[in-house]
């Protein structure tokens, strides 16, 4: 499961620390009264019991001063877009330009927030500025006090909501019902670790699993004799792109059948524009410029299909003359998003959702195509059609 990124931010002594002390039940971040004791921001991995994994940012307040303080400043706004949620700390019925300005930038990148009145046993939170926020802004406002967290269930009760604004809950949860059957044709091959199976495969049964409904696990030799034998039509076959031909002509075509990349693809957002984003790979022309946009920069696999198998694959597929462009990890765009005529995005294993989408958004608002790896792939290899089938009555 992906880790839920959730930023602390506010000024200075507002008990971000402190906050996040609360949240975790455990003294990990320093706190003092002094202001400015967080200088960086710092990322912990909690596994909150019966609630999420998620990774807190501690950052530096947004009103510190001088040069040092300017430079913190803007290493807390690089953390926004990393963020799957932001907690917004302020004290003393204060909300004013800065607060203003901030929550501004968190619109803009779309990411879900709430505001958190800290140090209630100072002063408590004045019901002008709750119901002024509240309307103005659409989140929740909540009173609350680091010192003696009475009402930290609400507080837990209002990320819950946050988190489901902001991660889709499910992997197939649009698509299956409870006790449905899916059949995961995995083949067994010198790839996969001895003794397990491959990432995408346990997410995908233990995604089946919440859904109450159930998976068959089988490799491709065994799905004619299980068919046969069993009389058990599944509701969808989920299969391992490599052998997606092999499998597909043993699936009768009225049942459904995509795979393991295409349901991750569907994970990060965007999924509907990249299933317009890649059929235009058939419209490509001579001397357009595809744009492939990689998440980090250590993974050989992956830098092996988007530098070299994707762009072997496009050129032989299309027959054009095409230019290719490569951004590795996180960088910026360094030309307008109409230089290009197509973005190829990478499976983003290694970042959020929320990162992926504010990193296609310049493309989607310019109408530039988008597509992702798995989805090319799957396009140039013929199965893409009948592998997006279940998604697009969505
Ligand atoms: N009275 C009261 N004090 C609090 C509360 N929460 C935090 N504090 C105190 O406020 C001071 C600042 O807390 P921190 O958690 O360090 O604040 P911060 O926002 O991380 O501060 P910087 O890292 O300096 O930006 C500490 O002395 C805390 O003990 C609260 O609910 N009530
Ligand atoms: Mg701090």
């Amino acid at each position: 499961m992906e880790k839920l990124h959730i930023a602390i931010v506010g000024r200075r002594n507002s008990g971000k620390s402190s906050l996040i002390n609360v949240l975790t039940g455990q003294k990990v971040a320093i706190v003092s009264d002094v202001p400015g004791t967080t200088t960086d921001p710092v990322k912990r991995s909690y596994e909150i019991p019966g609630f999420a994994s998620v990774v807190f940012i501690d950052t530096a307040g947004i009103d510190d001063t001088g040069e040092l303080g300017r430079q913190r400043i803007a290493k807390t706004t690089e953390i926004l877009p990393q963020s799957d949620f932001i907690l917004l700390l302020i004290t003393e019925n204060r909300f004013e330009a800065m607060e203003e300005n901030l929550v501004r930038q968190i619109q803009n990148l779309h990411i879900p927030f709430l505001i958190l009145h800290n140090k209630s046993d100072i002063l408590s939170l004045h019901p002008d500025v709750k119901n002024t926020l509240e309307s103005r802004y659409k989140t929740q406002v909540i009173d609350f006090c680091c010192r003696r967290p009475e009402n930290i269930s609400e507080l837990f009760e209002a990320i819950r909501k946050l988190k489901q604004i902001s991660t889709s809950p499910s992997l197939l949860g649009k698509i299956i019902r409870p006790r449905d059957i899916l059949l995961l044709v995995t083949p067994i091959d010198s790839e996969v670790p001895v003794g397990r199976l491959i990432l995408p495969q346990v997410q995908m049964i233990r995604d089946i699993l919440d859904n109450h409904s159930v998976s068959i696990v089988l490799q491709p030799e065994e799905i004619s004799s299980f068919l046969l034998t069993t009389g058990i039509r599944p509701r969808l076959v989920i299969t391992d792109s490599q052998v997606f031909k092999k499998v597909a002509e043993q699936i009768p075509a009225n049942i459904p059948l995509t795979s393991f990349s295409i349901v991750l693809a569907h994970r990060k957002g965007y999924f509907q524009e990249y299933i317009k984003g890649t059929r235009t790979i058939d419209r490509l022309q001579d001397g357009d410029t595809i744009l492939l946009l990689e998440s980090c920069s250590h993974h050989t696999t992956c830098e092996d299909i988007g530098r070299v198998k994707i762009p072997a694959l496009l050129k032989k597929y299309t027959g054009k003359q095409l230019n290719f462009e490569f951004i590795p990890a996180l960088d910026p765009l360094e030309k307008s998003p109409s230089a290009y005529a197509l973005v190829i995005q990478c499976g983003g294993c290694m970042v959020t959702s929320q990162q992926l989408q504010t990193r296609l958004r310049p493309f989607i608002e310019s109408g530039i195509p988008v597509s992702n790896y798995g989805m090319t792939l799957a396009f140039l290899n013929g199965i893409f059609e009948r592998s997006i089938q279940e998604w697009e009555k969505e």
